[in-house]
């Protein structure tokens, strides 16, 4: 106090002295130098940016997505991972591989990882999202499957970290042969980067969409000014609207349903998963490789 007294003493003798022209010199030295000690940032290194690596999802509880477009169809609603295992009812779970990455842009850590399971005959592998909350310093679990792997179904070859999220490498069949081992039919390789928005998975490479599980096309493909008349108001990129997809203008529109052969539409608090295209994205009649997202539509 005393040392900070007397430096400030001379600054103010410094200052006042104005027009001299060797001492002002000195006293602004020692100011300078005595800033660090005044000035300590204590905060900085508690923050750990990967801080989610240290949390082992192996001992999680986990919420598994109820969705009809989730495999293998009907799971418990919830498994118990201990040391990376679980059994509910005859399903067995198991955690494999995780990949970190900032999904939702908040400079932390984010994790996809992949959910073994198996059932009977039948084995898939479910992708799920931890969202890393800095406040309670601990990962949430997004409900919603990233994406899925199973026999004669799509195959995820590759996940990966990207800049603002997952980059998912995957292959999918054609809708109408999603569920058919002995002629597979036509598959479409793709690449897709999946971030975190308001906590759901929405895709954040090209004109962006739903970063989930997408369904079948469950009503004729709308085209040009039709699809734009049905959703005048664009495609949100989740259920509810608050993340709106980059849509631009529409030129194709399709409402999705729950299997291949239509089924139910999917629809999540009154909004509508929808197949779209827009200027520059895939258009073609192979539905499962269009943008997809959530439209409320008018009406009932
Ligand atoms: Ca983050």
């Amino acid at each position: 106090m005393a040392a900070l007294t007397g430096a400030a003493a001379l600054a103010l003798a410094g200052c006042t002295d104005g027009g001299g022209s060797e001492p002002p010199d000195e006293p602004t030295q020692e100011i300078t130098t005595d800033e660090p000690t005044e000035a300590p940032t204590p905060e900085e290194p508690t923050a750990d940016p990967h801080a989610i690596a240290s949390v082992d999802l192996g001992a999680m509880t986990w919420t598994l997505d109820p969705s009809p477009l989730s495999w293998p169809l009907n799971p418990p609603a919830e498994v118990e991972l201990a040391d990376g295992t679980g059994t509910v009812e005859g399903w067995t779970y198991e955690l494999r591989e995780v990949v970190y990455a900032d999904a939702d842009g908040d400079g932390d850590d984010d994790a996809l990882a992949a959910l073994f399971v198996m059932t009977g005959n039948e084995t898939a592998t479910q992708y799920y999202a931890w969202e890393w909350d800095e406040g309670a310093e601990q990962a949430v679990q997004l409900v919603d499957v990233v994406a899925q792997s199973g026999a004669c179904r799509d195959a995820v070859s590759v996940v990966e970290p990207a800049d603002s999220g997952f980059a998912i490498s995957e292959t999918l069949t054609a809708s109408e042969n999603v569920v058919d081992c002995v002629d597979g039919g036509a598959t479409h390789d793709r690449t897709r980067v999946v971030g975190i928005a308001d906590g759901a998975p929405v895709r954040v490479d090209g004109p962006g969409g739903w970063g989930g599980t997408c369904g079948f096309p469950a009503s004729e493909i709308l085209r040009d000014a039709d699809a734009g008349q049905q959703a005048p108001s664009g495609v949100s990129a989740a259920p509810g609207g608050a993340v709106a997809a980059e849509s631009g203008d529409l030129t194709g529109l399709a409402v999705l349903g729950a299997s291949p052969s239509g089924g139910d539409p999917i629809v999540r608090d009154g909004w509508n998963q929808v197949g779209y295209a827009v200027e520059g994205s895939p258009d073609s009649d192979q539905l499962r490789i269009w943008l997809c997202g959530w439209v409320q539509f008018d009406g009932p």
